[in-house]
């Protein structure tokens, strides 16, 4: 590995190869390594990343039904962030749904001279007037930043006016650098303008918040179900099926279970520093995994009957696990995957994959940070930079009637007996020895490393889709499924199981060989020669 690290960085310019070798490991798990992420990608290199805005607006506040979400900017912004990443809802009995609609203040070059304040307030009302929701968010793109308009002197001129939950948000694409920084001022938003609203007890014997599961292609359709056999009253989904009004009353459940630390970490310390409700890291993309999880919530209750229900599910669901693993592997074994997802899919997906069999030989994030390779543990050691001090850091104190004392009494025994909390060991401690491990993967990269190791399969997104095709390697995308999914939980075990048996076994790559490795697609000669 450390050979095709060289390699990869010889084609660089010095000062680039330089930069660019600290984020490019080799892997051992068993000592600790530093990789570099979260900094500013090299100019001229062709990067997967997206912007602030769309981590904001489409990632943390888009999955959520019953709230307008109106861009400010031009059209292209809200045109992109319109359910391009098939985040799922039930629009459930109330039928309120606004998230098929694109609400954008469609700003034109006359209003970029002049300011859109006046425009921005049109648009509250009239979205106002025609749909009447509870809550509206406003989300800045990169122009209105530089003009100065002030979303959030509009947003409370208007929460006054028409008598609703109004808020913006400083999102503007260039904020951060990367759609990370958009997750931590929307967690930030929710924070300070939702969550504790609402103080009515939700019901139930077991509460709890599901954060970070998005509900992409229908994954937390499939969870919801097995809580509801289970008993367990699911508060709030930050931010997938979910609505506003469980926002509001998220600081009344018993626990929160962390599916994507990357996104939504912020708003798990949060709820504990403020209400004292614990944090655990669960995962269910696996079969294994889900049981695991499903498992610890059970344990962290300490009730016999749920945990025996626990069992039952799992026991059930491992049926059809097994039986389609049993088909699946003698095709798939051995075969090799490489990964490259945003903050969090690049690690859970692995499981998934080594389920039947394959190995995951190099992967990496497009945005996560040191802790997501490295673990919690390093969080302490990360450096502040110019780019991170640009995200504000909320003054969280301890809320004195909504604090779980009992939570924290019944935290501090089970960790006593060895249960973990506010844990995350991150990527690398799980993959292989000399696999390779990539932050922010530039695509003269991934060209490198399908010629290298020539694997079976690579997961990434839209971006790499057609290129990795050419190559004659099938590429799924991780982040919308392609039209496939649900992929969470034992039904979507099976269902990823099926779906990557299909696709690494095809022998259609190997018979469409690109055009241009028999002739080129354009000749030409050199004028003077001609
Ligand atoms: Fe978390 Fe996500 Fe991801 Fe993410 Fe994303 Fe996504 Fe992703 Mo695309 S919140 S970090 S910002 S798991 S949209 S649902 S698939 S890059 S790996
Ligand atoms: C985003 C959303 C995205 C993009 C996916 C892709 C998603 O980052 O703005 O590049 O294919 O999951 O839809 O991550």
């Amino acid at each position: 590995t450390s050979e095709l690290i060289e390699e990869i960085l010889d084609k660089y310019p010095k000062k680039v190869a330089k930069k660019r070798a600290k984020s490019l490991v080799s892997n051992d798990p068993e000592i600790d390594q530093e990789i570099q992420s979260n900094i500013r990608t090299i100019p001229g290199i062709i990067t997967q990343r997206g912007c602030c805005y769309a981590g904001c607006k489409g990632v943390i506040l888009g999955p959520t039904r019953d709230i307008i979400n109106i861009v400010h900017g031009p059209i292209g912004c809200s045109f992109y962030a319109w359910l391009t990443r098939r985040n799922q809802t039930d629009p459930g009995p109330d039928g309120e749904n606004y998230m098929n609609y694109c609400f954008s203040t469609d700003m034109q070059d006359t209003n970029i001279v002049f300011g859109g304040e006046k425009k921005l307030e049109a648009a509250i009302r009239e979205a106002y007037e025609i749909f009447k929701p509870h809550s509206i968010g406003v989300f800045s793109t990169c122009p209105i930043g530089l003009i100065g308009d002030d979303v959030h002197a509009v947003s409370r001129k208007m929460k006054e006016e028409l008598g609703i939950n109004i808020f913006g948000f400083s999102c503007e694409g260039y904020k951060g650098v990367s759609q990370s920084a958009g997750h931590h001022i929307a967690n930030n938003g929710i924070f300070k303008h939702v969550v504790g609203l609402n103080d009515t007890d939700p019901g139930g014997k077991f509460k709890i918040n599901l954060l970070g599961e998005y509900n992409i292609g229908g994954d937390s359709f499939v969870l919801e179900k097995y809580f509801e056999e289970m008993g367990i009253t699911l508060v709030s989904t930050f931010s997938g099926n979910s609505t506003i009004s469980q926002f509001e009353n998220a600081h009344m459940a018993d626990l929160n279970a962390v599916m994507c630390h990357r996104s939504i970490n912020y708003i798990a310390e949060m709820l504990e520093k403020k209400h004292g409700i614990p944090w655990i890291k669960i995962n269910f993309i696996g079969a294994d995994a889900t049981a695991k999880s499903l498992r610890k919530i059970a344990e962290y209750f300490e009730d016999e009957e749920l945990i025996a229900k626990t069992e039952e599910i799992i026991e059930r669901e491992m049926l059809e696990v097994k039986a389609t693993i049993e088909d699946v592997k003698s095709r798939t074994e051995g075969k090799l995957c490489m990964m490259y997802v945003g903050g969090s899919r690049a690690h859970h997906y692995q499981e998934l994959f080594g389920e039947i069999g394959m190995r995951t030989i190099s992967a990496g994030y497009e945005f996560g940070h040191r802790d997501d390779y490295e673990g919690r543990k390093v969080i302490d050691s990360i450096k502040i930079d110019a780019d991170s001090r640009n995200i504000e850091e909320l003054d969280i104190v301890k809320d004195e009637t909504f604090w779980r004392q009992d939570l924290v009494d019944k935290k501090t025994a089970l960790e006593n007996e060895g249960f973990g909390f506010s844990e995350y060991d991150g990527m690398m401690p799980d993959m292989e020895k000399n696999s390779l491990v990539i932050d922010d993967i530039s695509h003269w990269e991934t060209e490198k490393l399908i010629e290298y190791y020539k694997p079976d399969i690579i997961g990434a997104g839209i971006k790499e889709k057609y290129v990795i095709q050419k190559y004659g390697v099938p590429l799924k995308q991780l982040h919308s499924y392609d039209y496939g999914g649900p992929y969470a939980g034992f039904k979507g075990a099976v269902n990823f199981y099926k779906d990557i048996d299909q696709m690494v076994n095809t022998k259609i790559w190997g018979l469409i060989p690109p055009p241009w490795k028999n002739e080129p697609e354009l000749v030409a000669k050199l004028a003077h020669t001609a």
